[in-house]
């Protein structure tokens, strides 16, 4: 019942010429970073995503502004704020996710454990159901 998805910490390091935070593979995401994409201008009252995937891991963080990640595992649904660029969200496989109230100035990064495959993604509720409800 519990979201496999979470939420972790990434240090921020940072001295008086300002801030850093690093995304490390196999150090603080729990996969190999294949493919980085990164979702900006998004148009006010957008909501987006609406998958799951079959294999792909993902992390998100909002490099700038934020915006919320509904999840759902069909036992469990929970809404996640992005609004720093030390929260990463650790997306995994089977969490149904939507996006949304983004802020203008969101630029949402995201890490990919695999290349861009059209067939990785879930995006019929009830063929979600189908694979994951058990
Ligand atoms: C996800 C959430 C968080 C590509 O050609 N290559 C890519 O690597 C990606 C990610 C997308 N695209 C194309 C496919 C669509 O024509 O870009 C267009 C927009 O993608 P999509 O509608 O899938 O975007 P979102 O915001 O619904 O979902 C994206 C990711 O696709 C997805 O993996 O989990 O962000």
């Amino acid at each position: 019942p519990v979201l496999n998805s979470r939420l972790i910490d990434i240090q921020e390091l940072g001295d008086e010429r300002g801030m850093l935070a690093v995304i490390e593979s196999n150090i603080n995401v729990p996969f190999e970073t294949k493919r980085i994409f990164y979702i900006y201008g998004t148009a006010e009252g957008v909501r987006r995503g609406f998958h799951a995937h079959h294999k792909t891991r993902q992390a998100l963080v909002c490099v700038s502004g934020k915006c919320t990640v509904f999840l759902d595992n069909i036992e469990r649904k929970t809404d996640i704020l992005l609004d720093s660029p030390t929260k990463l969200l650790i997306l995994e496989p089977n969490d149904w996710h939507e996006m949304y109230d983004f802020s203008a100035d969101c630029v949402l990064l995201v890490l990919a454990s695999h290349l861009y495959d059209p067939e990785d993604y879930i995006r019929d509720y009830n063929q979600f159901r189908e694979v994951y409800g058990g």
